[in-house]
């Protein structure tokens, strides 16, 4: 019980017993306190409740969002739709504390990382990602991106950017990928070995298609790996405690 609880437990208590009659006969304070003690309950907590939310999301090019290990939406433009740049807005419902895992892929062609192979625009493609997170009970904003989300970069390539313009990159361009962890969109998941996730002003990944239509929060930051063109797929998360 806490302290402010056995407060007004007492408060109650006196109460009664005032309006009762300052104690008529043995024990009847106690007997009538007794039941107001017990049906006063604490007020519930809204861990335990339900709530509805909106995230709002822009990605470079591409994402699937999870919270408490579901997925709860994804990018509705397929990744291999050029230019596919457009902000999605998804609510869920949920309970604190929120687990928000997101995968984020920037498109590329091949394992090589490159797009427009044998093109004259063969390149490294970049990344990024905003999000931000409504509790729409409260209408207040709980989650940001920012560098207080961790990341882990699955897929990496080219490894060797002198490859860019390689007539072959397929053979010249080198990658390193693994697969997502089992459970890592979970809120058991341990992510504290994580990197934190690196935050990218608009002038290095140039948001465009959608990026405008949303009212980002002043504290919602472009985030991705520490490597804006090699970091090709990356898994976020970020914990979200009830508010207090
Ligand atoms: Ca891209
Ligand atoms: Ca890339």
């Amino acid at each position: 019980m806490s302290n402010s609880f056995a407060a007004r437990a007492l408060a109650l208590l006196v109460v009664t017993w005032l309006a009762v009659g300052c104690g008529s006969g043995n024990g009847g304070a106690a007997s009538e306190a007794a039941s107001p003690a017990i049906t006063a309950k604490e007020p519930a907590s809204s861990q335990d409740a339900a709530s509805e939310f909106k995230a709002e999301v822009w990605a470079d090019n591409w994402f699937a969002l999870y919270v408490n290990g579901e997925l709860v939406g994804e990018d509705s433009t397929p990744i291999t739709t050029e230019r596919s740049f457009n902000a999605e807005t998804i609510t869920f419902t949920a309970t604190y504390p929120l687990t928000i895992a997101i995968e984020a892929k920037d498109f590329k062609e091949t394992d090589s990382g490159l797009e427009y192979i044998g093109e004259r625009n063969q390149q490294m493609g970049d990344g990024g990602i905003i999000a931000q997170f409504t509790d729409l009970n409260t209408g207040k904003i709980v989650a940001v991106t920012n560098s207080g989300w961790k990341v882990l970069v699955i897929h990496r390539a080219p490894l060797n950017p002198d490859c860019e313009k390689a007539s072959d990159p397929n053979t010249a361009c080198r990658f390193e990928k693994t697969e997502a962890p089992s459970d890592w969109t979970g809120a058991d998941f341990d992510a504290s070995q994580w990197a934190i996730a690196t935050e990218w002003t608009e002038a290095a990944v140039r948001p465009r298609g959608g990026y405008n239509e949303i009212q980002w929060h002043e504290s919602a930051r472009l985030i991705w790996g520490s490597d804006l063109e090699i970091d090709n797929t990356i898994l976020l998360r970020l914990t979200v405690p009830a508010p207090s």
